[in-house]
Parts: structure tokens; sequence; C-alpha cells
């Protein structure tokens, strides 16, 4: 009997190991709005239909065109090694404001991309008057193509994403390790209060809390 319950609660201890290891992968959520660094013409604008009541964009009308000038650029710190895909929600009306620049260093080159022009960076976006959610691709002269990043140490990058049609409109920014081309497999979401805890050693200062606490300090 003793033996047999050693032998289940191993088995579901390693089931357990198993089931974490499959559903634990890092992701994150950033509302677009939230950037470090916005530079006009980008701006935030207001729709109650986007996340967190917010979005960026160039201000712009449908089919006017326009464009490559202003960004929205973030600081993001990786925690762990890995490759990553990034997904956008957007909207965006029509053939004129469906695209954006977007170089993620340093994995990237930190190239003016709007001056430069390299279609490597060019993010052709997926059409579609609602907000929907389009992993972010290479527009290439020869095809589109889903982008992946391969980060080799954990530490701080710096994601920009600028603009190169009007009007193209951006509300979060999902990043995950789920290469996955399938929007229902990665279920890309909205941000949640936890994502935007910064994950520097959150025991360690916990225990110096908890330890300030008892002192009576
Ligand atoms: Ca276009
Ligand atoms: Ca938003």
């Amino acid at each position: 009997m003793r033996f047999k319950t050693l032998v289940l609660g191993t088995l579901f201890i390693f089931g357990l190991l198993l089931t974490s290891g499959i559903s634990y992968g890092y992701e994150r959520a950033i509302e677009a709005e939230m950037a470090d660094m916005i530079e006009e013409p980008m701006i935030v604008a207001d729709d109650p239909n986007a996340s967190g009541g917010q979005f960026v964009w160039a201000e712009g009308e449908p089919l006017t065109g326009g464009g490559d000038a202003g960004s929205v650029t973030f600081n993001i710190h990786i925690p762990e090694p890995g490759t990553y895909a990034l997904w956008g929600k957007v909207l965006a009306w029509d053939g004129n404001s469906d695209s954006f620049w977007v170089n993620w260093m340093p994995m990237d080159s930190d190239e003016n991309s709007q001056e430069t022009g390299n279609t490597e960076f060019r993010w052709g976006v997926a059409g579609g008057s609602e907000w929907h959610w389009d992993r972010i691709n290479h527009w290439l002269d020869g095809g589109t193509f889903d982008r992946e990043w391969e980060i080799e140490a954990a530490g701080d990058t710096t994601l920009r994403i600028g603009v190169r049609e009007d009007a193209t409109m951006l509300d979060v920014i999902y990043i995950t390790d789920n290469l996955s081309e399938d929007e229902a497999e990665v279920s890309p979401r909205d941000p949640l209060p936890e994502d935007s805890i910064t994950p520097v050693e959150p025991q360690a200062k916990l225990a110096t809390t908890w330890a300030a606490l008892k002192a009576g300090r």
C-alpha cells in the first residue's frame, strides 16, 4: 500500500511538472499609450472600445496617405532568453493606413527605418475597421512573413514602432514565446495589472519588507 502511494505520488508530481512546463511561457501585454517615449505626430487618442480606453496613431483620415514621421518606444525587460514573437492589437481602415516600422533592439539594427525604408522592418498590418490582433510580420518585396526574435540573454530591450502610413492605429503590444501563428492557440490578450510589475527579485524585496514590518519600522 505504502509503495503504491509513493508511486502514485511520484507520478502526480511528475504530472504537475510536465503540466507547468507546458503552460508556463513568458508573456506580457503592454498598452501602446503607456510607451516610454511618444514622438509626434504619433499621439495618444481616446476610444472607449480600445483597451485602457486609449490607443496611439498619427492622426489622419481614411485614404489620405502620408506618414514616415513619429513613433512610440518601449523599454522592455525580458527575464529569460528565448525566441519571441510580437502581436499588435490594431485597427487599419484601408490600404493607406495599414503599416508600421518595427525595430526591436538589440536584436534588430537600430537604424531609422523611416529613412532607410528597409523592408526587413516593415510591418504590413492586417486590415479591419474593428480592433483585432495581428502578429508582427515583415512585409518584404518577395512576400509577408511572421517575425520572431532570438533573445540570447535576459535584459533590457528597446522596441520602437514607427509611423509608416498615417492613421494606422495601435492599441496593445503582446509579447510571447509561443511562436504559433494561430491566434486562438496564442490567445494574445489585453494588459492585466501584473503586467506593469517589473520582475526584479520580488522574493528578496518582499522578505525585506516583511522583516522591516516585523521590526516595527
Ligand atoms: Ca498600405
Ligand atoms: Ca490601449
